[in-house]
């Protein structure tokens, strides 16, 4: 069966975007909120959860540095609330895979905080949640683009990656990629950031591609404690897993504008405090 794995959104509206919450319940729960109130405002509100909502710190990680790490790990309820938020919104809610998801439904097993994060979380769970957590995973999105400019992944992708329609065939499983989809996948998930002229190249192609004008990565899996950063004039990483709580942001963009470069999102404006 093949599935999409990319999404191109509308060009009007309001579009949410949040990267990693790594079991942090409480700020999932806190951008549903921001969902649901700006869903009133105005439906054609689209949230993307740009992955890695899975795994939480461990007691070492808590006990030394509270301020950023110091939550129970809320991976299987955060799981089963993206779950019943793309049934109670259908088409406004999309989730993206990030490498740590990517574990659980054919990915490399990752490390950050116990040896073997995927069989951590899975033995922890009956085998009614270890099918949801494996199902919800697996319909995941990898990429997402809009009119305005936005280009949304996990990881910051290099120039390995041209075309989202490409992405629909790539296999979940590592065992089954090409040499070629394993390049395309692994910059697309575990990259922190790319040149300038890399990223630049990568946007260029993928507007090529898809007729729209892509000026910006918005990426995940990196943390700052400032709460987002920006590197060269194409990428954004807001924060929320890694940055104390004040910090923590979230992106809130304009489906019908237009954000050509990094300068066009501005702290306080388009990159938003969660709390
Ligand atoms: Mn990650």
């Amino acid at each position: 069966m093949l599935r999409s794995r990319h999404l191109f959104l509308p060009d009007h509206g309001v579009l949410l975007v949040n990267t990693d919450v790594h079991g942090n319940g409480e700020d999932f729960a806190r951008l549903e909120t921001i969902f649901r109130e700006e869903r009133a405002r105005e439906p054609e509100t689209h949230w993307v959860i740009l992955g890695d909502v899975v795994h939480g710190p461990d007691e070492g990680a808590r006990r030394e540095r509270p301020e950023l790490y110091d939550y129970p790990d809320s991976s299987m309820e955060i799981v089963d609330a993206i779950r019943r938020l793309i049934v109670e919104a259908p088409g406004h809610v999309h989730f993206v895979l990030g490498n740590h998801d990517h574990g659980h439904v054919g990915g490399p097993h990752t490390h950050k905080f116990h040896d073997d994060e995927v069989l951590a979380l899975e033995a922890t769970l009956d085998d009614g949640a270890r099918d949801r957590l494996r199902d919800v995973l697996s319909g995941a999105l990898l990429a997402v683009a809009a009119p305005c400019g936005v280009l949304l992944t996990h990881g910051s992708p290099d120039d390995s990656l041209s075309d989202l329609a490409a992405l629909d065939t790539i296999p979940l499983a590592i065992a089954e990629m090409s040499y070629a989809e394993r390049t395309v996948m692994r910059a697309l998930l575990t990259a922190y950031g790319q040149p300038d002229e890399k990223s630049r190249t990568m946007l260029e192609q993928v507007s090529a591609s898809s007729g729209l004008q892509l000026g910006v990565v918005v990426h995940g899996h990196d943390r700052d404690e400032t709460g987002f950063f920006k590197e060269g004039r194409h990428q954004l990483c807001p924060v929320v897993f890694g940055a104390p709580r004040e910090n923590r942001r979230y992106l809130r963009l304009d489906l019908a504008a237009r954000y050509a470069t990094v300068d066009d999102l501005h702290d306080g404006e388009e990159i938003r405090r969660l709390y």
